[in-house]
């Protein structure tokens, strides 16, 4: 399948700057990693449709304008995602890209009934990825951190009742998949995947990806656990998974130390 575009020649700017979308393919521009922007490549797989992803060389230059140049960067920062020929569709904000996404895919659930739970997983996703991100990347997984993180975003139901962490836990997904709250069909939400799928999915493979986390992750959530292999099976998502247009990195945090000096 398509996925990254992988020519010898960037082809991003059709007409200009770094704002036109190519021909014929909608247009990625986010680091060189798997950060806030894999979902969206998560849902472009399963839909199998090819994106262009903007090589790094390029992301380079973007990154020295983006906190310039409001036209198309208006809030300074990556994944921007653009749609349609010419950009009529031109987004910043991973979660509105992904909204959008599911509008045109119908990935939305069937009625407002399931987009509002959509909705309301997808913001409880974003909390809880702050807190894996603070954790990973803010204190580098030191020890006594990953004891808090354990006791705390990654509670049993039983304990996180009685904790003083404000917000989700991992068990407040784990609870609404195993007690089938939203979907008897083992989705997060409704009879088929939709974007709060392809969100949790992304957020228990940031914790898969730690191995101190993924233990406990898969002995007290079997229900997120097996839901991950679930989504990762789908077609369109299995091959991506296994391709290299897969980034290895998983934070942007790396690659935006080492470039820090383009900002100013
Ligand atoms: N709420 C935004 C946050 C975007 C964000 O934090 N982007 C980071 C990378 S993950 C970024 O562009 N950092 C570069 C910078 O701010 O200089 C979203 O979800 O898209």
């Amino acid at each position: 399948m398509g996925g990254i575009h992988r020519g010898a020649a960037p082809h991003f700017a059709e007409d200009g700057s770094f704002a036109a979308s190519t021909a014929s393919l909608p247009v990625l521009q986010y680091f060189p990693c798997r950060g806030r922007a894999e979902p969206i490549r998560l849902v472009l797989s399963y839909m199998k449709q090819p994106w262009f992803e903007t090589p790094p060389a390029s992301v380079r230059d973007i990154y020295l304008i983006m906190h310039k140049e409001f036209d198309g960067y208006p809030f300074r920062q990556l994944p921007r995602f653009i749609d349609e020929v010419h950009g009529d569709v031109d987004l910043v904000q991973s979660h509105a890209i992904l909204r959008h996404l599911g509008r045109k895919y119908d990935l939305y659930g069937k009625d407002i009934i399931q987009a509002g739970r959509i909705d309301m997983v997808l913001d409880a996703v974003s909390e809880l990825r702050v807190k894996i991100r603070a954790l990973v990347v803010e204190r580098q997984m030191e020890d006594s951190a990953v004891q808090q993180y354990m006791s705390t975003v990654m509670a049993t139901e039983e304990d996180l009742k009685v904790s003083r962490m404000q917000g989700p836990g991992l068990a407040s997904l784990e609870y609404l998949l195993d007690r089938q709250r939203f979907s008897d069909a083992s989705w997060v939400v409704g009879e088929r995947p939709s974007l709060a799928d392809f969100a949790v999915f992304d957020l228990v493979d940031l914790h898969l990806a730690q191995g101190r986390l993924a233990k406990v992750l898969q002995s007290r959530f079997p229900a997120l656990a097996a839901h991950h292999s679930r989504v990762a099976e789908l077609q369109g998502v299995a091959e991506y998974l296994a391709s290299d247009s897969r980034h290895t990195a998983v934070w942007a945090a790396d690659w935006l130390q080492e470039h820090s000096a383009l900002k100013t």
